[in-house]
Protein backbone atom coordinates (compact mmCIF):
# COMPACT_ATOMS: atom_id res chain seq x y z
CA UNK A 1 0.00 0.00 0.00
CA UNK A 2 1.27 3.42 -1.00
CA UNK A 3 2.29 5.72 2.34
CA UNK A 4 1.66 9.13 2.04
CA UNK A 5 4.33 11.52 4.59
CA UNK A 6 2.25 14.84 4.82
CA UNK A 7 2.22 17.20 7.80
CA UNK A 8 -1.09 16.03 9.36
CA UNK A 9 -4.59 17.36 10.08
CA UNK A 10 -4.87 20.87 11.71
CA UNK A 11 -5.62 24.69 11.68
CA UNK A 12 -9.18 23.60 10.82
CA UNK A 13 -8.02 21.73 7.78
CA UNK A 14 -7.84 18.15 7.39
CA UNK A 15 -4.32 18.51 6.17
CA UNK A 16 -1.95 21.93 6.53
CA UNK A 17 0.16 21.75 3.66
CA UNK A 18 -1.73 22.28 0.67
CA UNK A 19 0.75 20.27 -1.77
CA UNK A 20 -0.06 17.14 0.87
CA UNK A 21 -3.49 17.83 -0.04
CA UNK A 22 -3.16 17.88 -3.72
CA UNK A 23 -1.75 14.69 -3.63
CA UNK A 24 -3.98 13.25 -1.04
CA UNK A 25 -6.65 13.81 -3.27
CA UNK A 26 -5.33 12.45 -6.88
CA UNK A 27 -4.88 9.44 -4.77
CA UNK A 28 -8.48 9.40 -3.90
CA UNK A 29 -9.43 10.11 -7.39
CA UNK A 30 -7.50 7.09 -8.83
CA UNK A 31 -9.17 5.27 -6.19
CA UNK A 32 -5.92 3.82 -4.47
CA UNK A 33 -5.80 2.54 -1.33
CA UNK A 34 -2.79 4.62 1.11
CA UNK A 35 -1.81 5.21 4.74
CA UNK A 36 -0.78 8.37 5.87
CA UNK A 37 2.08 9.67 8.16
CA UNK A 38 2.86 12.42 9.43
CA UNK A 39 6.55 13.59 8.39
CA UNK A 40 9.67 15.84 8.46
CA UNK A 41 10.08 17.79 4.63
CA UNK A 42 13.90 16.69 6.16
CA UNK A 43 12.58 12.63 6.07
CA UNK A 44 11.56 13.04 1.83
CA UNK A 45 13.84 12.74 -1.23
CA UNK A 46 13.31 16.46 -2.31
CA UNK A 47 13.28 17.66 1.50
CA UNK A 48 9.66 18.51 1.13
CA UNK A 49 6.74 16.94 1.84
CA UNK A 50 4.86 15.19 0.27
CA UNK A 51 6.32 12.77 -0.79
CA UNK A 52 5.06 8.94 -1.18
CA UNK A 53 6.28 5.12 -0.56
CA UNK A 54 5.65 3.20 -3.08
CA UNK A 55 6.61 -0.19 -2.17
CA UNK A 56 10.03 0.55 -1.51
CA UNK A 57 10.03 3.54 -3.89
CA UNK A 58 10.19 6.84 -2.25
CA UNK A 59 8.93 9.76 -4.76
CA UNK A 60 9.01 13.56 -3.67
CA UNK A 61 7.10 16.67 -5.25
CA UNK A 62 3.06 16.45 -5.95
CA UNK A 63 3.82 16.94 -9.43
CA UNK A 64 5.94 14.43 -9.51
CA UNK A 65 4.25 12.16 -7.82
CA UNK A 66 1.02 12.59 -9.99
CA UNK A 67 3.16 11.51 -12.53
CA UNK A 68 3.81 8.20 -10.97
CA UNK A 69 0.04 7.43 -10.09
CA UNK A 70 -0.65 8.09 -13.76
CA UNK A 71 2.06 5.91 -15.01
CA UNK A 72 1.63 3.23 -12.66
CA UNK A 73 -1.73 2.53 -12.47
CA UNK A 74 -2.95 3.55 -15.48
CA UNK A 75 -4.95 6.29 -14.96
CA UNK A 76 -5.51 9.63 -16.62
CA UNK A 77 -6.66 12.51 -13.81
CA UNK A 78 -7.32 14.80 -16.79
CA UNK A 79 -8.86 11.61 -18.76
CA UNK A 80 -12.04 13.74 -19.35
CA UNK A 81 -9.85 16.76 -21.23
CA UNK A 82 -9.23 17.94 -24.51
CA UNK A 83 -5.37 19.14 -25.32
CA UNK A 84 -6.46 22.49 -25.19
CA UNK A 85 -8.29 21.81 -21.44
CA UNK A 86 -5.68 20.20 -19.97
CA UNK A 87 -3.01 22.95 -20.95
CA UNK A 88 -5.97 25.55 -19.40
CA UNK A 89 -6.28 23.27 -16.22
CA UNK A 90 -2.05 23.67 -16.04
CA UNK A 91 -1.92 27.22 -16.58
CA UNK A 92 -4.99 27.84 -13.66
CA UNK A 93 -2.84 25.59 -11.86
CA UNK A 94 0.20 26.99 -12.13
CA UNK A 95 -1.35 30.63 -11.39
CA UNK A 96 -2.63 29.27 -7.88
CA UNK A 97 1.27 27.75 -7.07
CA UNK A 98 3.00 30.72 -8.28
CA UNK A 99 0.35 33.76 -7.07
CA UNK A 100 -2.14 32.78 -4.41
CA UNK A 101 -0.52 30.05 -2.53
CA UNK A 102 2.12 32.12 -1.87
CA UNK A 103 0.21 34.91 -0.72
CA UNK A 104 -1.42 32.45 2.10
CA UNK A 105 1.46 31.00 2.98
CA UNK A 106 2.97 34.84 3.59
CA UNK A 107 -0.12 35.26 6.10
CA UNK A 108 0.42 32.20 8.01
CA UNK A 109 3.84 32.64 8.45
CA UNK A 110 5.10 35.86 8.63
CA UNK A 111 1.96 37.38 10.33
CA UNK A 112 2.95 37.22 13.66
CA UNK A 113 -0.08 36.29 15.78
CA UNK A 114 -0.88 33.33 12.84
CA UNK A 115 2.43 32.26 13.43
CA UNK A 116 1.78 31.80 16.67
CA UNK A 117 -1.27 29.68 16.56
CA UNK A 118 0.10 27.93 13.47
CA UNK A 119 3.78 27.01 13.08
CA UNK A 120 5.34 28.48 16.21
CA UNK A 121 3.11 25.44 17.88
CA UNK A 122 4.90 23.07 16.77
CA UNK A 123 7.60 24.36 19.63
CA UNK A 124 5.20 23.84 22.32
CA UNK A 125 7.31 20.81 23.62
CA UNK A 126 10.81 22.66 23.02
CA UNK A 127 12.52 23.58 26.70
CA UNK A 128 11.16 26.85 27.57
CA UNK A 129 14.57 28.29 27.02
CA UNK A 130 14.91 27.76 23.90
CA UNK A 131 11.41 27.89 22.37
CA UNK A 132 11.82 31.39 21.48
CA UNK A 133 15.10 31.32 19.40
CA UNK A 134 13.40 28.04 17.80
CA UNK A 135 10.75 29.64 16.39
CA UNK A 136 12.82 32.98 15.26
CA UNK A 137 14.89 30.64 13.63
CA UNK A 138 12.03 28.73 11.63
CA UNK A 139 10.27 31.64 11.08
CA UNK A 140 13.99 33.47 9.45
CA UNK A 141 14.24 30.48 6.87
CA UNK A 142 10.85 30.95 5.83
CA UNK A 143 11.58 34.45 5.33
CA UNK A 144 14.50 33.90 3.12
CA UNK A 145 12.78 31.91 1.14
CA UNK A 146 9.77 33.58 1.07
CA UNK A 147 12.06 36.97 0.07
CA UNK A 148 13.99 34.82 -2.77
CA UNK A 149 10.77 34.25 -4.21
CA UNK A 150 9.63 37.24 -4.31
CA UNK A 151 6.54 37.73 -2.33
CA UNK A 152 7.86 39.07 1.01
CA UNK A 153 9.42 41.71 -1.04
CA UNK A 154 5.65 43.45 -1.68
CA UNK A 155 3.64 45.37 1.07
CA UNK A 156 0.71 43.51 2.59
CA UNK A 157 -1.66 45.69 0.66
CA UNK A 158 -0.23 44.52 -2.54
CA UNK A 159 0.17 40.50 -1.65
CA UNK A 160 -3.54 40.81 -1.16
CA UNK A 161 -4.00 42.61 -4.39
CA UNK A 162 -2.01 40.14 -6.45
CA UNK A 163 -4.04 37.39 -4.65
CA UNK A 164 -7.44 38.74 -5.05
CA UNK A 165 -6.81 39.20 -8.93
CA UNK A 166 -6.04 35.40 -8.67
CA UNK A 167 -9.26 34.98 -6.80
CA UNK A 168 -10.84 36.59 -9.65
CA UNK A 169 -9.73 35.07 -12.00
CA UNK A 170 -11.08 31.84 -10.76
CA UNK A 171 -14.34 32.97 -10.23
CA UNK A 172 -14.84 34.24 -14.09
CA UNK A 173 -13.15 30.71 -15.00
CA UNK A 174 -15.41 28.63 -12.59
CA UNK A 175 -18.73 30.21 -13.43
CA UNK A 176 -21.55 28.16 -13.09
CA UNK A 177 -19.29 24.66 -13.35
CA UNK A 178 -19.62 22.54 -10.58
CA UNK A 179 -15.69 22.29 -10.95
CA UNK A 180 -13.09 23.67 -12.77
CA UNK A 181 -13.13 22.12 -16.27
CA UNK A 182 -17.13 21.01 -15.90
CA UNK A 183 -19.10 18.28 -14.06
CA UNK A 184 -16.28 16.14 -12.52
CA UNK A 185 -13.09 17.40 -11.25
CA UNK A 186 -9.45 17.25 -13.13
CA UNK A 187 -6.02 16.99 -11.66
CA UNK A 188 -5.93 20.24 -10.91
CA UNK A 189 -9.06 20.67 -9.14
CA UNK A 190 -6.82 19.68 -6.49
CA UNK A 191 -4.52 21.99 -6.04
CA UNK A 192 -6.94 24.47 -6.50
CA UNK A 193 -9.17 23.49 -3.70
CA UNK A 194 -6.40 23.34 -1.64
CA UNK A 195 -5.01 26.48 -2.06
CA UNK A 196 -8.66 28.29 -1.41
CA UNK A 197 -9.17 26.11 1.41
CA UNK A 198 -5.74 27.15 3.10
CA UNK A 199 -6.90 31.10 2.37
CA UNK A 200 -10.39 30.73 3.86
CA UNK A 201 -10.06 28.53 7.18
CA UNK A 202 -11.46 31.05 9.92
CA UNK A 203 -8.42 29.38 11.91
CA UNK A 204 -6.19 32.30 10.67
CA UNK A 205 -6.84 35.99 10.39
CA UNK A 206 -5.66 37.68 7.50
CA UNK A 207 -7.04 40.52 4.90
CA UNK A 208 -6.63 37.58 2.42
CA UNK A 209 -8.67 35.97 4.10
CA UNK A 210 -11.82 38.39 4.58
CA UNK A 211 -11.07 38.61 0.63
CA UNK A 212 -11.48 35.20 -0.11
CA UNK A 213 -14.69 34.74 1.76
CA UNK A 214 -15.79 36.86 -0.12
CA UNK A 215 -16.41 35.33 -3.48
CA UNK A 216 -19.71 33.03 -3.10
CA UNK A 217 -18.93 31.04 -6.36
CA UNK A 218 -15.45 29.85 -4.48
CA UNK A 219 -16.82 29.21 -1.19
CA UNK A 220 -19.25 26.89 -2.65
CA UNK A 221 -16.60 25.51 -4.93
CA UNK A 222 -14.25 24.69 -1.39
CA UNK A 223 -17.52 23.07 -0.04
CA UNK A 224 -18.06 21.01 -2.85
CA UNK A 225 -14.93 20.01 -2.92
CA UNK A 226 -14.71 19.03 0.65
CA UNK A 227 -18.29 17.40 0.06
CA UNK A 228 -16.53 14.58 -2.42
CA UNK A 229 -12.95 14.23 -1.36
CA UNK A 230 -13.26 14.71 2.42
CA UNK A 231 -17.08 14.05 3.43
CA UNK A 232 -16.04 13.22 6.88
CA UNK A 233 -14.19 15.95 7.21
CA UNK A 234 -16.55 19.07 9.43
CA UNK A 235 -15.43 22.21 7.57
CA UNK A 236 -16.44 25.53 8.46
CA UNK A 237 -15.89 28.28 7.17
CA UNK A 238 -16.85 30.29 9.59
CA UNK A 239 -18.61 32.87 7.07
CA UNK A 240 -21.66 34.73 8.80
CA UNK A 241 -22.20 37.30 6.23
CA UNK A 242 -20.39 37.92 3.05
CA UNK A 243 -19.72 41.47 2.35
CA UNK A 244 -18.36 42.40 -0.74
CA UNK A 245 -18.41 45.64 -3.02
CA UNK A 246 -19.27 45.69 -6.28
N1 LIG B 1 6.99 21.60 -5.44
C1 LIG B 1 6.65 20.92 -4.22
C2 LIG B 1 6.35 21.94 -3.15
C3 LIG B 1 6.13 21.28 -1.79
C4 LIG B 1 6.27 22.25 -0.64
O1 LIG B 1 6.45 23.47 -0.80
N2 LIG B 1 6.17 21.70 0.58
C5 LIG B 1 6.36 22.49 1.77
C6 LIG B 1 5.17 22.28 2.72
S1 LIG B 1 3.71 23.02 2.04
C7 LIG B 1 7.59 22.02 2.51
O2 LIG B 1 7.83 20.84 2.64
N3 LIG B 1 8.39 22.96 3.00
C8 LIG B 1 9.56 22.68 3.77
C9 LIG B 1 10.82 23.14 3.09
O3 LIG B 1 10.78 23.62 1.94
O4 LIG B 1 11.86 23.02 3.73
C10 LIG B 1 5.47 19.99 -4.46
O5 LIG B 1 4.70 20.22 -5.41
O6 LIG B 1 5.34 19.01 -3.73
Amino acid sequence: MIVLSGGGAAWGLPEISPFVTKTEIHLRMAGLDYSKRQAHPDESPKGQIPFIDDGGRLIGDSTFIRFHIEGEYGVDLDGDLTPFGRATAMAIEMMCEHELAPAVGYFRWLTPENFERGPGMWFNDAPAEMRAELKRGLQDEVRKVMIARGIARHSEAEIVGLAVRSLKALEVFLDKKPFLMGDEPCGADAFVFATLAAAMTPYFQSPLRDEAVKFPTLVAYVTRMFDRFYPDFEWDAGITEIKRAA
